[in-house]
Formats: structure tokens, sequence, C-alpha cells
């Protein structure tokens, strides 16, 4: 079947059926204890929502729908064979749990690039802000724009059934991931190159055609642009970005609104923005001592410097990870593989060596190990996409792939407004 939505259509009944059974056989089964600590500690630890197309786990890290990343990088089609997996390959996954064929990849990418064109009023809603401001602000406007199209919205006030809510959020999903890049592609232009656009080429797939349309074409940097788009896709459901698209659409706010939210999560400093951060900290590092050939002691004294101001060191730590990030090995040996001589390649080596020991010496950081955004930077810089304050609209597109299957099935399995209860502090403290 070359068509993803009717793949989608035959799958429904069954997941319907697991999860009903879940519902009237187990519904009572525990799984876990509540404790202040959660309460008190993002809900660290807690196990409070259903998630189909990724798990996290402390030690090993992400699977898509159980697969690792060197799994995703052996068994989903690339461009050409033993290229990077593509992110219409991932996106077929992530919404039917189904490796795909190559015929399959490419159907889907043909059905993205008919959905993709973007109305100009997007592009005029975008204009009316100043070119300073932050690219994150500029692209979620975009999408608040796009948000004109939904055709969930329009359904539901005309009186759309709830067994067919799926339908139109396929709809709306597919359109936003199709058009993202055109309007993450015209902020970049907007801010950094003149507002010289460059139009979509039909003849290359979706990550390559992003890559194209920032101004790139240098084959590696599609290449990696297909990788880190693979990569960036899905983490689980309780990060703060895909957490706040599946709360938002839980109360039928349609895909587009959910994921303008997701997007102003995703823009905070120690989520998303940390791949931006983590190259201005590293450009610091190199502007202190004049050169990216730093000795191990001099990075120490930088390392301590930033955390005696009070500041965290960007990269590194995560809120379930307790190894080091597999989305940070897969990016190391793609670095291995094509620059293995960039000095800043080398110093982002040399901190995984030095700051984690430092990291572990304060007693209280639960994960001292790299995390995604501790090498991506440094890449993206190499092939030339140097403006570090436009790297989370890059973390933005791609995490539209990991959010917009599971909107579906939030839908199409009648998941309910999601109302977790608050507690008071007197009450907390009644209760102790
Ligand atoms: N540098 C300095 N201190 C750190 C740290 C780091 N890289 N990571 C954690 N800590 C501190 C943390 O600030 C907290 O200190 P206080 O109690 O004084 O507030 C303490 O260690 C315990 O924190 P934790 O339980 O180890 O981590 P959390 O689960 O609270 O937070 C992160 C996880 C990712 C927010 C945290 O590790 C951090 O701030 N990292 C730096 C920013 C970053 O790289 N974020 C990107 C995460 C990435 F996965 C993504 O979402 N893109």
């Amino acid at each position: 079947n070359l068509d993803l939505q009717s793949e989608l259509r035959e799958l429904i009944p069954e997941y319907q059926e697991r999860v009903k059974k879940l519902k009237t056989d187990y519904g009572k089964v525990e799984l876990g204890n509540i404790t202040v600590d959660m309460v008190l500690g993002g809900m660290r630890g807690m196990t409070a929502l259903l998630w189909l197309g990724s798990a996290v786990d402390p030690e090993e890290g992400i699977r898509f729908r159980g697969m690792t990343i060197p799994d995703c990088q052996k068994l989903l089609p690339g461009v050409k064979p033993g290229g990077e997996p593509l992110p219409e390959a991932i996106l077929w996954l992530l919404l039917t749990g189904k490796i795909p064929s190559k015929e399959q990849v490419d159907s889907l990418s043909q059905e993205l690039q008919t959905r993709a064109t973007v109305p100009d009023y997007v592009f005029k809603a975008i204009d009316a802000l100043p070119v300073s401001a932050h690219p994150m602000t500029q692209f979620t406007t975009g999408v608040m724009a796009l948000q004109v199209q939904s055709e969930f919205q329009k359904q539901h006030q005309s009186g759309l059934a709830k067994a067919r809510y799926w339908e139109p959020t396929y709809e709306d999903s597919m359109n936003l991931i199709a058009r993202l890049p055109a309007v993450a592609a015209y902020v970049y232009r907007r801010i950094f190159k003149d507002g010289k656009i460059i139009p979509r080429d039909e003849s290359l797939d979706y990550g390559g055609n992003y890559a194209h349309m920032l101004g790139f074409d240098d084959p590696q940097m599609l290449e990696f642009m297909r990788l880190y788009i693979t990569i960036h896709s899905d983490h689980e459901g309780g990060n703060v970005s895909s957490h706040t698209a599946h709360l938002v659409s839980t109360p039928l706010a349609d895909p587009y609104l959910a994921f303008a939210a997701a997007l102003n999560g995703l823009a905070g400093p120690l989520h998303g923005l940390a791949n931006q951060e983590v190259l201005r900290w590293i450009r610091s590092v190199v502007a202190e001592f004049g050169t990216p050939h730093i000795s191990t002691e001099e990075l120490k004294e930088y390392i301590h410097k930033t955390l005696n101001s009070g500041q965290v060191v960007p990269g590194y730590g995560h809120g379930v990870l307790r190894k080091t990030d597999p989305r940070y090995t897969c990016q190391r040996e793609f670095a291995l593989k094509h620059l293995p001589d960039d000095p800043y390649f080398q110093l982002v080596s040399k901190l995984k060596e030095v700051v984690p020991p430092i990291l572990l010496q304060l007693g209280k950081v639960k994960n001292p190990w790299p995390n995604v955004d501790a090498h991506s930077g440094v890449l993206l810089n190499y092939y030339g996409l140097t403006e570090e304050n436009y790297y989370t609209v890059l973390f933005g597109v791609s995490r539209s792939i990991g959010v917009g299957p599971q909107l579906i099935w939030d839908r199409a399995l009648g998941l309910p407004l999601e109302r977790p209860k608050s507690i008071t502090l007197e009450k907390l403290e009644a209760i102790c």
C-alpha cells in the first residue's frame, strides 16, 4: 500500500481495541506512586501519558517504535542505499509502527510536495515583525498564520462526528509538516540573506529540500539535514514541546494551535533553545582563548567560571537520560566520517572528556553526559549555517514529525481532555 492514510485507516481499529481492553480490564492497575518530589520536581519519573511513537530509556536513550538510531540508519530508506534515514521514513514509522519501503517513502515525499503550498498572508504576517525579532518568534507567528487553513477547526464547527476527528487531524498535521520548511526557510532568508527566497525543488526529498531552500546544496549538508530532522523528530511524550502539543490538542484545539504552543516551549533555553546556547558558549570559549585549540586545564577553568557565575553548561544533562544521548553519538560518528579535522568538532570532543567529571563533582547533576544539543551546532556551523539563533527553528521543523503522528493517534484513540489535579501548599503540608 503506497498511501499512508489508508495504511493508517487499517491500523486504527486494532489500536482502538487494545486501548479499550486496557480501560475496561486494567483501568485500576497502578503504575507507581506519586511523591512530593514529583509534584515539586517537575513530575520527573512520573508515568502520566500515553505516547505511541517513541520511548526514552534512561540508560539506552531513544527508540522510535522500538528501533534505536543505529537500527533506523540500517533499516530506514535513505535517498540512496547507505544514506541517512529520510524524514519521510521516520514519519511513516512513527505513524504506523512499520518500516516503509523506498516506494512508500517516495510516495510520501510526493504527498508532502502536493501539500506544501503556503498562502502569501503567512509571509506577510512574518513581515509585520522586525527582522531583529528572534527566529523562533517569526517562525511561530508563521505557524499561527497557517492555522487559518485548519481543516479540523472548519469541520468541527460544522458538526463533525467524534469517530471521524482523526481524519481532518491527519489533513492538518500532514499539511503542517509539509508547509513548515518553506515557512522556516522564509524566516532564515528574510533575516540573514536579505530576503532572497529560494523556491522549492520539486525533485528533492523533504530534508534535502529544506536545506536547499535555506541556500545549501552541498550533498553532505543535505545528508546531515536528513539525519538532523530524523533524530530530533520525537523524544517520547513528556518533553516540553511534545507534551505541550498533546496537552493543547486535548480540548480539540487543532494541530496548528497545538504545534504553535509546542514551539513556544521549545524556545526555552533549557529545552530546544539549548542548541543555540551551546554554539554561543563554544564561541565564547574560543573568544576567551583566541583559538579553538584549548588545553584541558584552560577548558576546566572556563567551565568552572561558567558554573560559578550561576549558569548551566549547555548541551549537558537531561531530564530522563542518565547516559550519553545516542542522538549525540550518531552526530559524532557523522563528524568523524566527514569532518574529523574541524577544530570546533575537536573542541566538542574534548568537552565530552572534560565537562562530565566537573558536573559530577557538583554532586547535584543527575546526568553529567552530553545531550543532542552538545553536538548539532558545530556540524551546522561547519556546513555554513553559522547563525546559531536560527538553530531552534530547525529543531521545531523536525519536532513536527514526532508531534503530528501523536495528535492523529490522540483523536483516533479518543483520548480525553488532559486535566491533572493540582494541590495547594497548605494541603501538601497537611498531608506531610
Ligand atoms: N550544567 C549545570 N548545572 C546543571 C546541568 C548543566 N548542564 N544540568 C543539570 N544541572 C543542575 C540543575 O540546574 C539543578 O541545579 P539546581 O538544583 O541548583 O537548580 C541540578 O543540576 C539538578 O538538575 P537535574 O535533575 O540533573 O536536571 P533536570 O532534570 O532538572 O534538568 C536539564 C535537565 C536538561 C534542563 C538540565 O540538565 C540542564 O539545564 N542542561 C543544560 C541545558 C540543556 O542542555 N538543555 C537541553 C536538553 C535537551 F535534551 C533538549 O531538550 N534539547
